[in-house]
């Protein structure tokens, strides 16, 4: 079982596709709200793998995405048996809510086992990035960076060396994520062509890789020094900015919806009234609120009413992916 994460500061864009190595670190914060939970069965006299989501049967990408995971497994494990997988999302799957994150990263922990993989959290996050580049940071609770590992160079050097890592952060920081739903449809652009585009289009792409190098390091200072405000300062800033790069791809990928940006004047809002409430945004519409724990009842309020259409949900900091019991179901 696993937990989305959603990250503080991004990861848009790889430098090596098919080992899914990053062009940046990225720094997260992993959800007490919406886990996957997945089963791996082994099926020895399958003919392939067979791939339930939400109890239904996935064809075409979907299950031709989790068969070439499992793969990866299987020749990392020597084993050749097909398999079984049963994957129960709590969240719209595909909206820019981390599905893939928590997806991937169950699987890998399910999947592991199953094969009878040796496997260590390290080693687990590793393997998650494989699936999808973020997973790999939802092997771990709280704040956690991923490593872009880019002295390494690409391929199978950098494949060793490329996982996240648990972040410490102030004892006394207690953060809470508020999360506006305002479209759970699944995007029309998927993050992973939206970076290729990104990567391979936008102007603004290089300069914003090279600020948000500077974003983390100033991050990792705010998380140590327990300052929310400058916490929340650059997370802004920095999805802002990934926002831009996206803005200025040929053509434009364009997440933000008009429900988007009447939730960011709220923030502002807040802010103006003194709260420490900063946003975020990934690849989709939905806005998600940094603030403290202690105000985030405050904060979720003043967004339900501003975006009356949106569901609100609160989250605190949640916990790594681990193996729960019937993950072989
Ligand atoms: C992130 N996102 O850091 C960024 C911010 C979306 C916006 O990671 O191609 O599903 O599978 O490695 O991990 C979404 O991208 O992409 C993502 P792949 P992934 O959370």
């Amino acid at each position: 079982m696993a937990h989305p994460n959603i990250a503080l500061i991004k990861y848009w864009g790889k430098r090596d596709e098919e080992w899914v190595l990053p062009a940046a670190d990225s720094l997260s914060l992993t959800l007490d709200v919406f886990p996957t939970t997945t089963g791996v069965r082994l099926a020895p006299q399958a003919a392939g793998d067979r791939v339930l989501l939400g109890g239904q049967e996935a064809t075409g990408p979907a299950q031709a995405r989790v068969a070439d995971f499992l793969h990866l497994v299987r020749e990392l494990a020597g084993r050749r048996e097909p398999a079984v997988v049963d994957s129960r999302n709590t969240v719209p799957t595909g909206a820019g809510l981390a599905s893939s994150a928590s997806g991937f990263a169950a699987l890998a922990v399910a999947a592991a086992a199953a094969y009878g993989l040796a496997a260590d959290p390290a080693a687990l996050s590793r393997l998650a990035r494989r699936g999808s580049g973020s997973a790999c940071r939802s092997l771990f609770g709280g704040f956690a960076q991923w490593h872009a590992a880019l002295d390494a160079g690409g391929g199978a050097a950098a494949d060793r060396v490329s996982l996240a890592e648990p972040v410490p952060a102030a004892a006394g920081l207690e953060v809470a994520l508020v999360i506006v739903v305002v479209n759970a449809g699944p995007k029309a652009v998927s993050s992973r062509a939206a970076m290729r585009r990104t990567v391979a289009t936008s102007p603004l792409y290089r300069p914003w890789v090279a600020s948000s190098v500077q974003d983390l390091t100033q991050m990792r200072a705010a998380l140590a020094a327990g300052d929310l405000n400058a916490v929340g300062e650059i997370t802004e800033r920095n999805a802002l900015g990934m926002h831009a790069t996206m803005l200025a791809a040929r053509p434009a990928v364009r997440y933000l919806a008009p429900a988007s940006l009447t939730a960011l004047d709220a923030v502002l809002a807040l802010r103006e009234r003194g709260l420490a409430a900063y946003a975020t945004m990934d690849a989709g519409p939905n806005v998600k609120v940094l603030c403290a724990a202690g105000q985030a009842s405050q904060v979720a309020a003043a967004l339900r009413e501003a975006v009356p259409q949106a569901s609100v949900v609160v989250a605190r900091p949640g916990p790594g992916a681990r193996l729960v019991a019937g993950d072989g179901r």
